[in-house]
């Protein structure tokens, strides 16, 4: 399941203070009150019932957005990037502080009903406070929810290890990935990118990987790029990932060598993931043989794949390997 999924839509103060108001009142028009003593329980029980019904929908909303702290951070990059995880925190205790406050106010009144002579009056008071404590989050509430729009958007990359495929567009990285993972990918959507991920999926010897296929992303010089995307598309580096990076000597993808060398080479500075260069298109008359390539293959004839999706899945091991006997480097990769 998607980890911002279970966020609900952020109610307005209005719309909290009609819901509960109204419910409140609701709860009470039943009732017949007959005596003063059950006028007064009945006001009572009708600034309880309201109160609770805010506290509850409060709770709810801090509730289901996931602790940041926790966030995989791939996740937290992209939120931090998008709507400000500060500004989310203090959103939410605000709405946390108003939860408690509302408690406090409707015990207070629940005296002041009991001392009083004439209950409503009291009890309209309370509500009045309790309105105002709730206007006065109402833009916590409005950030919320526009938060809970942008990241229910975000990809559902599983925590499993990962392929990121990069290059220029044409050089074979979509036949790279059909090829691997049979099933045509899933779209997911990726922030800034019109595009989004394209993701699919493989097991050897039970495992499960994950290929993840960037168009868009990592198919263009970063320094095309404005710090926001840069920022979005390096989250990737967060990911349990290492780098398969395509290119095409034959140029029939329409790029020529030099400038793949030079995106190679900026991924190569902004990631600090490893990376696999791999030549594709071995069969074609124009394939040359380069200093920067690791493994020649051909998506058409099927030549080579193999060996490079073992060499891949030998350098998530050795990555495994690695990060189980040191810290993970969490420094910003820009
Ligand atoms: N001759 C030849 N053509 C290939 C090979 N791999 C991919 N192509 C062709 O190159 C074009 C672009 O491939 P695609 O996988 O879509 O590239 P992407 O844009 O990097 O995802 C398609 O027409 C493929 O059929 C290869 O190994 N040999
Ligand atoms: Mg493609």
């Amino acid at each position: 399941m998607m980890i911002f999924e279970k966020i609900h839509t952020v109610p307005t103060s209005e719309e909290l203070i009609n819901k509960s108001f109204k419910r409140a009142a609701r709860a009470m028009s039943g009732k017949t009150i007959e005596d003063k003593e059950s006028r007064f329980k009945a006001n009572e029980s009708m600034l309880l019932t309201a109160a609770n019904i805010f506290t509850d929908n409060l709770a709810n909303i801090v509730r289901r957005f996931p602790s940041f702290d926790q966030l995989p951070k791939f996740y937290y990059e992209l939120t931090d990037i998008l709507v400000g995880v500060e500004n989310l925190k203090m959103s939410l205790a605000s709405v946390d502080w108003a939860s408690k406050k509302i408690h406090e106010v409707a015990r207070s009144y629940v005296g002041k009903i009991r001392d009083s002579d004439i209950p409503e009056p009291v009890r309209r008071e309370a509500f009045g406070r309790i309105a105002s404590i709730i206007k006065s989050i109402n833009k916590d509430l409005l950030l919320l929810n526009e938060a809970r729009n942008i990241l229910r958007k975000l990809p559902d990359v599983q925590d499993e290890p990962t392929i990121v495929v990069a290059g220029y567009p044409n050089v074979g990285k979509s036949s790279f990935v059909s090829k691997i993972t049979g099933a045509s990918p899933e779209i997911a959507p990726y922030p800034f990118t019109t595009k989004g991920v394209k993701i699919g999926h493989f097991s050897r010897d039970g495992v499960r990987y994950q290929v993840m296929d960037t168009p868009g992303l990592l198919d263009r010089p970063m320094s095309e790029r404005n710090i926001i995307e840069r920022q979005a598309i390096t989250a990737i580096h967060f990911l349990d990932a290492v780098v398969m990076f395509m290119i095409d000597p034959s140029e029939s993808c329409g790029y020529e060598i030099e400038d793949q060398k030079r995106l190679l080479v900026e991924i190569q500075e902004n990631f600090k993931l490893p990376m696999l260069v791999v030549a594709n298109k071995a069969d074609r008359p124009e394939f040359r043989k380069m200093d920067e390539v690791e493994m020649n293959v051909s998506m058409m004839t099927g030549e080579g794949v193999e060996d490079v999706v073992d060499r891949l899945l030998e350098m998530i091991e050795e990555k495994r390997l690695l990060s189980s006997s040191e810290e993970p480097d969490t420094g910003s990769p820009i």
